[in-house]
């Protein structure tokens, strides 16, 4: 166990390494990546430390519009819709993507390489959320029957703020900025005990800063559930907050 932990601690300072170099004179360049996050107690901060990162400028403005340019002719005719079916995303319209671009494909598997480990059973689709400017989504934990241990995403367009609350103690809870262009890895503890949600618009502040969202898109990956059901939808409702917007 000693020796995982220490693993990880490891994999979580190369993880800081990389936040360093990648974000030098960039936007958000003057964020270190403690400002990243904020935390209602230490404990949760040891939790978040565990089961969460955030790595600005993960991909260049260029592979940004390059993805973009793939992604936006897939919407059609498809318009924002008011909620999913379990009320947990509003203003939003998603679509799963099975096969990318040479380009594009270089970028998912980049995703992948750097949130899952190499043993890892990893889902073919890639799942694309486009969430309109007013959008947001509520607390909620992905099914278990759905997704494995981990889920990353890459944000598009805009940031945004990403909130995690214990599921059994909404009290404690952590935030973490999602800069534009930056991939978040959500993961074990993190990923089944505590809701996950992107705030509104008005709510989203961090550190005391206000962070305008806007349109974002997001491109996530998730491991494979260890459970062979096939469940009607990703997410899962969580009854402690599904009625509070
Ligand atoms: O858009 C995102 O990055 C988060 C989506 C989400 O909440 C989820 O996949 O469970």
């Amino acid at each position: 166990m000693k020796c995982l932990s220490e693993l990880l601690h490891i994999r979580r300072s190369c993880w800081q390494k990389l936040f360093a170099q990648n974000s030098f004179k960039r936007p958000f360049s003057s964020i270190s990546y403690q400002e990243l996050f904020e935390y209602s107690s230490k404990n949760v901060e040891k939790d978040a430390n565990d089961g969460c990162v955030v790595l600005p400028n993960f991909i260049t403005e260029d592979e940004e519009k390059c993805l973009l340019n793939e992604i936006e002719p897939k919407w059609g005719k498809s318009v924002y819709q008011e909620g999913h079916w379990d009320n947990a995303i509003h203003l939003f319209r998603e679509v799963e993507v099975s096969s990318w671009s040479r380009i594009n494909s270089t970028i998912v598997s980049r995703i992948k390489s750097h949130s899952f480990n190499f043993n890892d059973t990893i889902r073919d689709m890639t799942h694309v959320l486009d969430l309109s400017a007013t959008g947001f989504i509520k607390p909620h934990i992905d099914a278990v029957k759905f997704c494995g241990y981990c889920i990353a995403g890459l944000s598009l367009l805009s940031p945004s703020i990403m909130k995690f609350c214990d599921e059994k103690n909404p009290d404690e809870w952590f935030k973490a900025l999602l800069p534009q262009r930056s991939l978040y890895i959500m993961k074990n503890r993190v990923r089944y005990k505590y809701t996950h949600e992107i705030l509104k618009t008005e709510e989203s502040y961090i550190n005391g800063k206000f962070i305008s969202k806007d349109r974002r898109i997001s491109i996530i990956c998730r491991t494979e559930s260890m459970a062979s059901q096939q469940p009607n939808d990703i997410f899962q409702a969580v009854p402690v907050s599904l009625d509070e917007t």
